[in-house]
């Protein structure tokens, strides 16, 4: 298998390569794709070195699978050039998640949609991918009336200059700052930018990829997304209201039965997800299971996962497996 990965040396692109080689996904070669400065600089990939190339030059070796992380505007100028040329794309942007034609996935959720027409296929937005994979056995079983869901959210998922903000502020060093304020000691209440109607991107993402992933439009989701200076994954605090009676120890029969999903949950134990030590795992860790008394048929629960394995590369190598599996590349 020919695997290109556009993006290869921003911070998802860095993982999906640690992805693929820990997963042992059958590549034969590996095209890594970058921006213009970084055209000609070595990465060694599975004790090979590969040297980077630009994106006509990538279409040209004929990957099979293109993992893109580049950005919205590159996928929306590159991966139609690359599906033209027969190359499936997996692309981690934006950019094609609310295309109506275009199918957005998690492998464990809704990866039986796929068919060899699809030539694009969108990875959805991080903080989604962890509430999906908790909400859809749920969803299944109890129907889920309404969603209200609170992230604090990893600065890696803004990228490399908020990393090496909070790491100035750390170290009391002056540089460019990602955030017009400090993310050391503070919580900021805004992930992407604000749209007219007074909620960010990230919320509205939660919103309507949800709904799309679960395919029912009739669920009522609310989000606020919050920045915090951690490095290791995504937190969300989650109300659920369902339409039907629940029992807390089923759902977490449930939960604890669903591939890709752990429950870490115990208070006499002090046992439930952090960030800390959900960094560098590929699962979706659910605690804090408890009933909400004030609603009927509701509950809360807390959900770790690292930003950028399931929530990003983990989540679109999974697709490609996906794809080898059912023959649709390759
Ligand atoms: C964020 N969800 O965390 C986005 C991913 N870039 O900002």
């Amino acid at each position: 298998m020919k695997v290109a990965v556009v993006g290869a040396t921003g911070l998802v692109g860095t993982v999906m390569l640690k992805v693929l080689e820990e997963r042992n996904f059958p590549i034969t070669e590996l095209i890594p794709v970058a921006s213009e400065r970084s055209i000609g600089k070595k990465i060694t990939f599975k004790n090979t070195d590969y040297s980077i190339v630009g994106l006509a030059d990538a279409i040209a070796s004929q990957p099979d699978v293109a993992l893109f992380s580049a950005g919205g505007s590159t996928s929306l100028e590159w991966a139609p050039k690359f599906a033209e040329a027969g190359i499936t794309v997996i692309d981690n942007s934006s950019a094609w998640r609310m295309d109506p034609d275009k199918k957005l996935v998690v492998p464990e959720i809704n990866a039986k949609s796929l068919t060899v027409d699809d030539k694009i296929i969108a990875n959805p937005n991080c903080s989604t991918i962890q509430l999906v994979m908790a909400l859809s056995p749920l969803h299944d079983q109890y129907k889920i009336n309404r969603v209200v869901v609170s992230t604090y959210q990893s600065i890696t998922g803004t990228g490399v200059k908020a990393v090496q903000q909070l790491e100035n502020e750390y170290s009391g060093t002056k540089g460019e700052m990602a955030y017009p304020y400090p993310i050391h000691k503070n919580a900021i209440p805004h992930c992407d930018v604000f749209q007219e109607n007074g909620y960010t991107k990230e919320e509205m993402k939660l919103v309507n990829e949800t709904q799309k992933i679960l395919d029912d439009r009739t669920i009522a989701v609310t989000a606020t997304a919050i920045r915090i200076p951690v490095v290791g994954g995504h937190s969300e605090s989650v109300n659920l209201e369902f339409e039907n009676e629940f029992n807390e120890s089923e759902i977490r029969k449930l939960l604890s039965e669903t591939g890709g999903v752990t429950v870490q949950d115990n208070p006499d134990t002090n046992t439930y997800p952090m960030p800390i030590y959900a960094e560098g795992k590929n699962d979706v860790f659910v605690g804090r299971i408890r009933r909400d008394h004030s609603r009927e048929n509701a509950l809360n629960m807390w959900i770790v996962s690292d930003n950028l394995r399931k929530g990003a590369a983990t989540n679109a190598v999974q697709i490609a497996e996906y794809l080898v599996e059912e023959k649709l590349i390759g």
